[in-house]
């Protein structure tokens, strides 16, 4: 089973500014953690990063054929790409986001979501523990679709 996790804009700030709200935890660091579940699951991870739209689009479309299951954090596209929402209807992998703080209980602007339609669900709030609910949610989807 192949899991891509993708990671959009300035989530590679991480650990660097604003811990109160995004925790301590670097990017690098959660994906240490991510891996290591993945080994213990039996299951293979890609983990990107990107800054740019166009490159988030470009791999949720590449992912059709070789990816099992998507776990997206889209960060502040979350909120506003119809270009990220059309590529993950597009594709038909399952895809679950994900997010780092509790999104409903932040500004309104946060409070939608322009992706969780067209996603399996939604884990938001648990600190970098939602990569690690969010990777467990993707082998049970997985599970569940055989
Ligand atoms: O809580 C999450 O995981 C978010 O996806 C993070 C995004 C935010 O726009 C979403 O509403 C919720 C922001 C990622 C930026 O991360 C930073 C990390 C350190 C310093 C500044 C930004």
């Amino acid at each position: 089973m192949k899991i891509l996790f993708l990671n959009g804009p300035n989530l590679n700030l991480l650990g660097q500014r604003e811990p109160e709200v995004y925790g301590k935890m670097t990017l690098a660091d959660i994906e240490t953690d991510v891996r290591k579940l993945a080994k213990q699951l039996k299951v293979s991870v890609d983990f990107r990063q990107s800054n740019l739209e166009g490159e988030l689009v470009g791999w949720i479309q590449d992912a059709k054929g070789k990816f099992d299951v998507i776990v997206i954090n889209a960060a502040a596209y979350t909120h506003t790409s119809i270009a990220l929402r059309d590529a993950i209807a597009a594709i038909g992998v399952p895809t679950i986001e994900i997010h780092l703080s509790n999104v409903h209980a932040r500004e309104k602007f946060r409070h939608k979501s322009l992706i969780a339609p067209v996603c399996c669900g939604q884990i938001t709030g648990f600190g970098a523990k939602s990569y690690l609910l969010g990777l467990q949610a993707a082998v049970d989807v997985k599970v569940a679709k055989k």
